[in-house]
């Protein structure tokens, strides 16, 4: 051995005094634990790790071998870099084909569709309670043609192709077999991967259509048929970034995921499918939020967990069913509003985490997306970020350049060990759907999502432009703005005209025969999906004739309590606030009473409960409406509700068609009096409409819920005339 190497060998510990003798020196005087950080995970972060902290096993872990913790193949990125694949999707197909096909000259590797609402949830653009939701967040999808126009001119056996699709999956993934088919490729040669990952639908991102027992018989359905006949697609992407973007911590993600993934397996083994014939298609979806160290443990640390659990409960022949293969996105989350460049240097920070952690491919948020779909501007610095870090950055030509450090081998063990918690309770329950069906990982999540809320707002935790470091003035930024009533116009006539021109006797078969299969059990569905795909039966069809045996899921709501509050730092802020609300209570006899409204399809809640929990915590009566709401059913509600305020939430621009809506309705029925907020994603651009239209607060992304609730006493007082 080297000097060195002996030297450490005898010194560890006394090594770790020594530093701590230093350190007391330079503190003078301060007390050494302050420097120890104790992260949203609980988990504590030490100034300084040495040897002592890691294991001597990690010497023997390489890349490409068992337990896989340093990446899945051998040469990982010195032989071939990650995918470049950055999601996108525009309104229209035509739209959409457009920017992929520009991307792709532009250096990205592979695609990746992002579908509108409406889509999602398995309605043509046609029906009525999609008004504002089509060609919003996404590309409008009724039929096989929309999809042979998406992928005009881009060789679908060439470039691998992942969709985000939950809900409507059935229609949409026999609408690309399709398309494929009729370009001349063969379903053998589809490289690509469809999300079809229910479970985290129930737990967060709330894009599902049917209830938990038939959404997963058609995930195994879809395994089925895949492991059969596209040997080369990715049959699932079991998503935790959606439990990160809803407030999950990384402890929280990882042990969700990683649970999400066994019960997949076991859903597979029902259907008749043995472990090696899904597994080595099973591939992951992270989220890489701001703590650089602990997203590079994570991945490194899922990885290892994954191939521990696959082995132990499954014990697979083929060593491919042990390698969680995963694509990753930079968090949508911690991008802000305000000062808004600042969000590609946090996406090149959470690219460097998600590449340094092993990632196969990556997805780069876009500066505006804060705000909006992507500008071709912000989309070429966001693809720019990973081709920078590719080809300039010498990054990918180490494999796995933290393996042995201390501090990172350390947080690999620590986030291993607990995210093995959460995957040994939500065993113990017997398995992910039974866990959310009980609704642990959602209550889980929601706390934790209230909980950093809490920390942003009394500025523990720092976000540089929002609660730290403002502008005074903001300089308008380009948005990139869609009119979602001429994509709609545009869709219904070409769904017209398929009425027109199809057999409509093999329509009517193809469609019974679905909802014959959903009934008794028999066939394959995804296979009678393709067939009706063939015949020109559209998305909104081949959902309904499934929705007539399984019905529409309903999800049930609860408030989390508590969370906000013990989090709250600078209890002066605090207190004040509920007593403003108390002194309301007092003078009017009750607390003041609002009710959060989601609107239109678009599922994305956190915003929505974090404000519900927050506002309860401050002593507002609070509650949350269902998702999914028509401007008509919320203002009946609120009505009913008898409430103060009606705070209306959204995610997805549907603030410019469904909010005004209810302003109008709330004027009809001659209930100005109750105070219209509209809170979320909204650009500034917008408010000056909004207000025109009757909304009396906007509380944009990066509002305190401190002020949010004073502002919205003060206004309900003021409407009261005092
Ligand atoms: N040495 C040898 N072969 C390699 C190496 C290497 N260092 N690196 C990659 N490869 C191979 C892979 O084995 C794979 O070949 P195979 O399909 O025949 O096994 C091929 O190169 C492609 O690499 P892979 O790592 O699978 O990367 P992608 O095709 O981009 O797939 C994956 C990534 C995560 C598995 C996929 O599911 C995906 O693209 N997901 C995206 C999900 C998404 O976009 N979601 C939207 C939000």
């Amino acid at each position: 051995s080297t000097p060195i190497d002996g030297e450490a060998q005898k010194t560890d510990n006394l090594l770790y005094e020594e530093w701590k003798k230093m350190a007391s020196k330079e503190l003078k005087g301060t007390n050494i634990d302050t420097l120890t950080w104790k992260t949203g995970e609980g988990i504590d972060i030490k100034p300084i790790y040495t040897a002592q902290d890691v294991s001597p096993n990690i010497k023997n872990e390489l890349p490409g071998r068992f337990p896989y913790t340093r990446g899945p193949y051998a040469t990982m990125y010195t032989h071939r870099p990650w995918t470049i694949r950055q999601y996108a999707g525009f309104s229209t197909a035509e739209e959409s084909n457009a920017f992929y096909r520009a991307a792709l000259k532009a250096g990205q590797k592979g695609l990746s569709v992002a579908f509108d609402l409406a889509t999602h949830r398995g309605y043509d653009s046609n029906h009525p309670r999609v008004k504002g939701d089509v060609g919003m967040a996404g590309v409008a999808i009724d039929s096989v043609e929309d999809m042979k126009i998406l992928f005009d001119g881009i060789p679908m056996d060439k470039v691998s192709v992942s969709m985000t699709m939950n809900g409507a999956v059935l229609p949409v993934l026999a609408m690309y077999v399709v398309a494929a088919e009729e370009q001349g490729a063969k379903q053998k040669d589809l490289a690509g991967t469809i999300q079809n990952d229910i479970l985290k639908e129930f737990m967060v991102r709330n894009t599902f259509i049917y209830p938990p027992e038939p959404s997963m018989k058609i995930i195994s359905d879809i395994m089925g048929y895949t492991a059969k006949n596209m040997p080369k697609y990715n049959s699932i992407s079991i998503s935790g970034y959606h439990m990160q973007e809803a407030g999950a911590n990384a402890v929280l993600e990882l042990g969700f995921t990683i649970a999400d993934g066994l019960e997949y397996v076991r859903c597979g083994l029902q259907a008749g499918v043995s472990v090696d014939e899904i597994a080595p298609r099973f591939s992951f979806f992270f989220g890489i939020g701001m703590n650089f160290y602990m997203e590079i443990a994570k991945l490194r640390a899922a990885r290892r967990l994954w191939a521990k659990y696959v082995k132990e409960k499954f014990s697979p022949k083929d060593e491919k069913s042990l390698l969680l293969r995963t694509h990753c996105q930079t968090s949508g989350w911690s991008l802000t509003e305000q000062d808004p460049f600042n969000n590609v240097i946090r996406t090149t920070v959470e690219a460097m985490a998600a590449t340094l952690g092993g990632t196969q491919s990556l997805h780069t948020n876009a500066l505006d997306e804060a705000v909006g779909l992507p500008t071709e501007f912000s989309a070429r610095i966001a693809r720019n970020t990973q081709l920078i870090l590719q080809e300039e950055s010498g990054l990918p030509k180490i494999v796995d350049p933290w393996a042995g450090s201390y501090a990172i081998e350390a947080l690999t063990d620590r986030l291993y060990d607990e995210a093995a918690k959460i995957i040994e309770e939500v065993e113990g329950l017997g398995g992910m759907a039974k866990a959310v069906g009980e609704g642990l990982p959602k209550r889980r999540i929601e706390e934790s999502a209230a909980y950093r809320q809490a920390k942003i707002d009394s500025k523990e935790e720092v976000i540089v432009g929002v609660n730290k470091y403002r502008l005074e003035k903001e300089d308008a930024l380009e948005i990139r703005a869609i009119d979602n009533a001429l994509v709609r116009l545009a869709q219904i006539r070409r769904l017209d005209k398929i009425y027109q021109s199809r057999d409509k006797q093999k329509v009517q078969q193809d469609l019974d025969a679905l909802t014959h299969a959903a009934k008794t059990g028999e066939g394959n569905l995804l296979a009678l999906a393709i067939q009706a795909a063939r015949d020109r039966c559209t998305v909104g069809e081949i959902s309904d004739a499934m929705e007539k045996i399984y019905g529409r899921y309903k999800p049930a709501y609860s408030l989390i309590k508590g969370a906000y509050k013990s989090a709250y730092k600078g209890v002066d802020e605090l207190d004040e606030v509920l007593k403003e609300v108390s002194a309301f209570s007092e003078a009017e006899g009750r607390p003041p009473r609002i009710m959060v409204a989601k609107l239109g399809q678009d599922g994305h809640d956190r915003g929505a409960k974090v404000i519900a929990s927050g506002f309860s915590d401050l002593g507002f009566d609070c509650d949350i409406g269902p998702l999914f709401s028509t401007p008509e059913e919320v203002v009946q509600q609120a009505i009913d509700a008898d409430v103060h305020a009606l705070g209306a939430s959204s995610l997805a621009a549907g603030h410019k068609t469904l909010v005004p809506e209810v302003a109008r309705l709330l004027k009809e029925m001659g209930r100005e009096d109750i105070v219209l907020i509209c809170g979320g994603v909204i650009p500034e651009q917008d408010y000056q409409f909004l207000h025109e239209r009757g909304v009396d607060l906007i509380f944009g992304p990066g509002t305190r819920i401190t002020d949010a609730a004073r502002k919205t006493l003060s206004e309900i007082q003021k409407k009261k005339g005092k």
